[in-house]
């Protein structure tokens, strides 16, 4: 980790810490601020002059950031973290239990770590405790599922950047060929378990030795000839294995897997009298294919199929007849459809977000702030959104790239209506609509009674759920699908790293019934719209083409389609 990384997650500890002693809401929430303002800083702490002029750092916190950067640790932090019982810190990742519950939990019933947590949920003196209902006691139960399943896997987004850089690393030695990733890494599943990545090099030798001088390593588990494993700092696996150039084809497809979709082709193999190994096809004793997987699946008698369909859910039929669906492509896109400034609860300005989007060769992007009633997101006043409104008419005369699309991420209210009045709806580019609140309770009617608003382009981040913190809500799927397909309202995939959603199965789903998708990164920081490759990643997940997907228009097709819906 380094110092950025470091003073977050301290500052984070020093509020859940202080709010679990009891301190007063305000002081607590000095610590979240100054956390949330370093995180998305996109230069090194040290390198800043004046810390007290970042928003949330005030004099107190200055000090301590500069006695971290000088030191190494901060006094105070220490201090408090010694009142809080070993353990308790942990407990605070679990959803539904804040450090208030635990303060009176940890008072009752000593509870100070998983087990003596899960007996006190078994007491029965529990329900006399006030704020403790059976409806809370559950949602705590599937908290501690939910973190004990999740914390043995890592979301993508949350990896995807180091993997990255590893993989840089990797082809910086001399000696490299090359790398590519394996396992669902490759297959974009939204969570991973470890990550196995693959290398061809130009000569024997030194390639594992300098895979373990990668500087975000916390522990060398082998150092072999041809592999290493090690853990990084956060606690993630990474297998890199050196692999002959003949199998590289075989090797790739074996550890990309996935398991189901391996077991499905060398039962086909087998069948044809062949062996598939992860050095090669093998017929008898003879090599016949590996160098590469186009090769490997050649000789299979099919066509090679991309990495995130290898789920064994039909692609291998389809592959045998020759009908693989060309798929959406990384550089299909032409435009971020979610975005938020800091009209609402993003960070940056809407100049800013143009200037990092022109960057990434964008034609358009849409900038959605959410509307009045999201108050603790900062939602806009109409008022509000008729300066924004102006702000980017303002932008858009300059007549350059890429053009910016007012929008608006409108809530839909628990009635199915919309959080803007329609004359005011009408006036926006791009409407898409949102659930933000009653997650528990079923959502068919209000999405679909949201649906006959004439001005809605989209359903943001339609299931709602986070991964590994929140399930999706119930909804009738079906029947959503179908009312979207007839008023052509357009699902989107939301790419933030937690939401990936929809996602696959259920994009499959809303295929069938003829909707159009669009891809938006949610992003709050010009720093998270690369997050767009999750979402791409996701979309091939679900079988999706170009043709599915609408921000893979031109400028002018779009801005043509979001007119003629109204
Ligand atoms: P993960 O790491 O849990 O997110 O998932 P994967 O898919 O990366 O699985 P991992 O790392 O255990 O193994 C990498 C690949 O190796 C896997 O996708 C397919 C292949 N593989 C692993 N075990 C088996 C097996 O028992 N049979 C076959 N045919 N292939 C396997
Ligand atoms: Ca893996
Ligand atoms: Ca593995
Ligand atoms: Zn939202």
């Amino acid at each position: 980790m380094n110092n950025k990384e470091k003073l977050v997650q301290i500052f984070n500890r020093m509020a859940d810490a202080l709010e679990f002693l009891g301190e007063i809401p305000f002081k607590v929430q000095a610590y979240r601020k100054a956390a949330r303002t370093i995180e998305n800083l996109d230069k090194d702490i040290s390198e800043i002059e004046d810390l007290r002029k970042l928003p949330g750092i005030g004099e107190g916190i200055a000090k301590k950031i500069k006695e971290f950067l000088e030191t190494g640790k901060i006094k105070k932090a220490e201090e408090i973290f010694s009142k809080v019982p070993e353990g308790i810190l942990d407990l605070m990742h679990i959803p539904s239990l804040g450090p208030k519950t635990l303060a009176l939990l940890n008072k009752e019933f000593g509870v100070k770590d998983i087990e003596s947590l899960k007996k006190a949920l078994s007491n029965p003196r529990l329900k006399t405790l006030s704020g403790m209902g059976e409806k809370k006691v559950e949602n705590i139960k599937k908290g501690i599922e939910l973190f004990l399943s999740s914390k043995e896997r890592y979301l993508l987004g949350e990896v995807y950047p180091i993997v990255k850089s590893l993989i840089e690393f990797l082809k910086n030695h001399p000696d490299t060929e090359f790398v590519i990733p394996a396992g669902s890494f490759r297959r974009f599943k939204e969570t991973v378990g470890d990550i196995d990545i693959l290398v061809t090099t130009k000569k024997e030798g030194n390639l594992t030795h300098y895979s373990t001088e990668f500087p975000k390593i916390k522990r060398v588990l082998v150092c072999g000839p041809t592999k290493s494993s090690f853990i990084l700092e956060n606690g993630l696996q990474v297998d890199v294995r050196v692999i002959p150039s003949e199998s590289m084809g075989a090797a790739m497809q074996y550890f990309t897997g996935s398991k189901q979709h391996n077991i499905h082709l060398r039962r086909i193999a087998r069948d044809m009298g062949l062996k598939i190994s992860e050095y090669g096809v093998f017929k008898d004793e003879k090599m016949i294919a590996g160098k590469t997987e186009e090769e490997l699946y050649g000789v299979l008698k099919m066509q090679w199929i991309p990495p995130e369909i290898r789920e064994d859910e039909g692609e291998i039929e389809l592959a045998l007849k020759g009908e693989i669906p060309l798929l959406i492509d990384f550089n299909d896109i032409k435009g971020d459809l979610h975005i938020h400034s800091n009209y609402s609860d993003g960070q940056n300005t809407i100049l800013e977000i143009k200037e990092k989007a022109r960057e990434r060769g964008y034609e358009y992007i849409a900038i959605c702030d959410h509307s009045q009633s999201l108050k603790y997101a900062k939602g806009l006043s109409i008022e509000r959104l008729l300066k924004k409104k102006e702000e980017i008419e303002k932008l858009n005369q300059k007549e350059d790239l890429p053009y910016i699309i007012f929008g608006a991420e409108v809530d839909i209210l628990p009635d199915g209506s919309l959080d803007y009045p329609d004359e005011i709806l009408k006036q926006i580019d791009y409407v898409v609509a949102s659930v933000h609140t009653g997650f528990k309770k079923d959502n068919t009617e209000r999405i679909l009674k949201a649906f006959d608003n004439p001005y809605v382009h989209a359903l943001s981040h339609p299931t709602g759920r986070l991964i590994g913190s929140r399930e999706s809500y119930t909804a009738d799927w079906d029947k959503i699908f179908k009312k979207a397909a007839e008023k052509e309202i357009w699902m989107e995939i939301n790419a933030y790293y937690e939401r990936l959603d929809l996602y696959p199965s259920l994009i499959k789903k809303a295929k069938k019934y003829g909707i159009k998708f669009v891809i938006g990164t949610d992003a709050h920081h010009y720093n998270q719209m690369w997050m767009i490759e999750l979402g791409i990643g996701t979309a091939r997940r679900g079988w999706l083409k170009k043709d599915d997907v609408i921000n893979t228009m031109g400028l002018k097709e779009l801005l043509r389609i979001l007119k003629r819906r109204v």
